[in-house]
């Protein structure tokens, strides 16, 4: 059946406002968005259970334009389906302080669920929310009572299957059996720099079905019922995930600029959108042009109300009948924690904080009944798991999740999950040497302000005989330049369990969790001070008297080795400070007073101990200072022969310490 008159109405001003935007911003993607209407216009308007005056609704169906280029696309169908998105916006797109930036940023704009633009990424954070909501439902749905019941919905185009991160996302999905999930495959053939025959050949369909994909074709994207057909079938299909590989031709029905890699990704000029539109059967001179008809039919905030009034009424219902589960669940879409007591540790107790964090996981888990996550195949290694809690798996839904050998899918579903709501942090875990192959998606969750968790345990040259391909080096600086990543490197077991303590109490970003492999000492804390003092990052973990002439600055596995050096140097007479800097990203957030109080100003004698390069800490040790840093690769041998030879042992640190006075004295 062809489509009626409406309905191309509405999906040709989805193709005007697409080319109207980009063509004002004199920058942008309009060929994507012009061809795949079709496909926003069936999602928007029939497909979607959303509501488009409570973008925020839990059981609302997701999506997620991996594709976020084209966002042209979704910006327009937000606007036409009844978002909070003006006209005006969109006549602003890609401006400053626009809410139409120039790929889907989560949290600036109604409607926009997730940061999409570096391609792939859609791809897993659409199975991070899968993973959730299905987590979500078996917690939380009773017989007669569903109250999680909800798909994921994606686009994603040529790019995002080339990067590596899809085929390791869709994976999961496929041996997860994850079947609410309905993505869309652009197959337009065109990316940059010309076809995709030069690049990327195989079949792609076939791929995904042997990921265990549920695979269909639509040869037309611009034939309403076969798209209609297919994601009818891919909703019956509850035990695959489905891919609806779509034929389209970019920049439809462009005249001149169909099928060019040109119109991926710049404006078509001026002559080329009047001659599109005259193409459609539209007036030329009209811009940013909606049909009055086209509001009434695609506004869904009546439809959208409906849904959400009947889900509150299933709520409220099953709210009676559980009134504690209700408790968990409020609990849980706040983000809020529940009271744990945190495991203490005695001088003499001495273990890696890899071990300790283990424990200290065990201490919380029930505080944190939605927390799930995982390690990227090295549980048995980082020992980041809730015991006892069950596999995430097709047959039981427990809340370990085995990503498999896929740290950058496995980064990205976390932040899904988080995206998601309701699944209170999730955390990802894995070497910290291998976070650079989490690099894209741990950045992501700092850019969108992700409350999740990063555990990465082997945390320097100390882990030993793996040798230098597993030994961060510049890694800490590395992440410590990531915005709003907080890198938390604790000393010894008491201060992982106040580590981890600020990873679930903070709200608006990231942590990251630096563990050790091998033992370090439990500090004597009757002697030093107590390791709640990682809640302001740094502070003074023991000093030989008042008025320090020498500062020792230190983090993670090396504190012990600092206050050891401190304890020689005050033996010889020398007024020494040890401080303990596990977050400098939190101590950077105190006030100056309790800084300057912490790193007295007219200390200029200043030397850091850290495994991994300087670049960083003359922040904290100043012109003056000096660092005990590894600034090469590190080297194959038991851990403590290759701290040993790179200066993390006693004498060098005093000896440092003590050419650092003489300099500066
Ligand atoms: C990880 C990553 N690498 C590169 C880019 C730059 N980039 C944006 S779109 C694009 C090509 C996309 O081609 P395709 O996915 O087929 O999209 P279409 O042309 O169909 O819109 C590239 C290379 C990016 N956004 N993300």
């Amino acid at each position: 059946m062809p489509n009626s008159e409406i309905e191309q109405l509405s999906i040709d001003t989805i193709r005007a406002l697409s080319m109207d935007a980009v063509q004002q911003a004199n920058a942008g993607h309009p060929g994507t968005a012009m061809a795949l209407a079709p496909i926003a216009y069936l999602l928007y308007t029939e497909v979607l259970h959303h509501n488009p005056a409570s973008p925020h609704w839990p059981d609302r169906d997701r999506f997620v334009l991996s594709a976020g280029h084209a966002c042209v696309l979704q910006y327009s169908a937000l606007h036409l389906s009844g978002y909070n998105l003006s006209l005006e916006e969109l006549k602003r797109f890609r401006q400053w302080q626009s809410a139409t930036p120039g790929h889907p940023e989560r949290g600036h704009t109604e409607g926009i669920e997730i940061t999409t633009g570096p391609l792939g990424q859609g791809v897993a954070n659409g199975v991070g929310m899968a993973i959730a909501e299905r987590f979500l439902a078996a917690r939380f749905n009773r017989p007669h009572h569903e109250i999680v019941d909800h798909r994921v919905y994606a686009i994603c185009s040529d790019g995002d299957l080339m990067e590596g991160i899809s085929s390791e996302a869709a994976s999961l999905a496929g041996t997860n059996g994850l079947g609410k999930l309905v993505y869309f495959y652009d197959d337009n053939r065109i990316s940059i720099d010309g076809t995709t025959e030069i690049s990327f050949t195989e079949d792609r369909g076939a791929r995904f079905e042997a990921f265990g994909w549920h695979v269909q074709h639509v040869a037309d994207v611009n034939d309403l019922d076969a798209l209609r057909a297919a994601i009818t079938e891919a909703q019956a299909e509850t035990r695959r995930p489905s891919l609806i590989v779509v034929r389209s031709h970019i920049a439809y029905p462009a005249p001149h600029a169909i099928d060019t890699a040109k119109s991926h990704g710049s404006p078509l000029g001026a002559d080329e959108v009047a001659a599109t539109k005259k193409a459609m059967g539209w007036d030329p001179e009209l811009h940013f042009h909606v049909p009055d008809e086209v509001y009434a039919h695609m506004n869904r905030v009546d439809r959208g109300n409906e849904l959400e009034t009947e889900w509150h009424q299933r709520l409220s219902s099953w709210s009676q009948s559980f009134p504690r589960e209700r408790e968990v669940w409020d609990a849980a879409w706040a983000g809020r924690i529940g009271s744990w007591t945190l495991p203490e540790w005695k001088p003499g107790d001495d273990l890696a904080t890899r071990d300790a964090g283990k424990a200290v996981m065990q201490a919380f888990k029930d505080a944190v009944p939605t927390m799930i996550g995982g390690a990227a195949d090295l549980v048995e290694s980082t020992k980041t798991e809730f015991t006892g809690a069950g596999l995430f798996s097709p047959d039981w839904v427990g809340r370990n999740i085995a990503f498999g050998i896929r740290e950058h899918a496995m980064g990205s579903i976390v932040n899904g999950i988080a995206a998601h709501g309701g699944c209170v942090k999730p955390y990802g875990s894995t070497f910290l040497i291998f976070s650079d192959y989490m690099r894209p998606s741990v950045r992501l969750s700092a850019l969108m302000g992700l409350p999740v968790v990063w555990a990465w345990t082997h945390d320097s040259v100390g882990l030993g005989e793996d040798g230098p391909t597993h030994q961060p080096v510049e890694t800490y600086a590395a992440l410590r330049a990531i915005p709003n990543l907080w890198f938390v490197r604790p000393a010894d077991a008491n201060e992982t369990a106040w580590a981890w303590k600020v990873a679930l109490e903070r709200e608006d970003g990231p942590v990251a969790l630096s563990l050790s492999r091998q033992k370090v000492p439990t500090l004597d804390r009757s002697d030093v001070a107590s390791a709640k003092g990682v809640e302001k990052g740094a502070y003074t973990l023991w000093e030989s008297g008042p008025s320090p002439e020498l500062l020792l600055l230190s983090t993670g596995a090396e504190v012990g080795l600092a206050l050891e050096a401190g304890k020689r140097l005050a033996g010889e007479g020398i007024a020494v400070r040890v401080v303990s800097m596990p977050c400098w990203e939190l101590f950077e957030q105190q006030p100056v007073d309790y800084r300057d109080e912490v790193l007295p100003p007219d200390v200029g004698a200043r030397l850091s101990i850290e495994p991994g390069v300087a670049l960083g800490w003359h922040k904290w040790v100043g012109d003056h200072g000096d660092s005990i840093s590894i600034e090469h690769f590190g080297a194959s041998a038991p851990g403590p022969t290759v701290l040993e030879q790179f200066g993390y042992n006693l004498d060098n640190v005093v000896a440092r310490a003590a050419a650092l006075l003489e300099r500066v004295a």
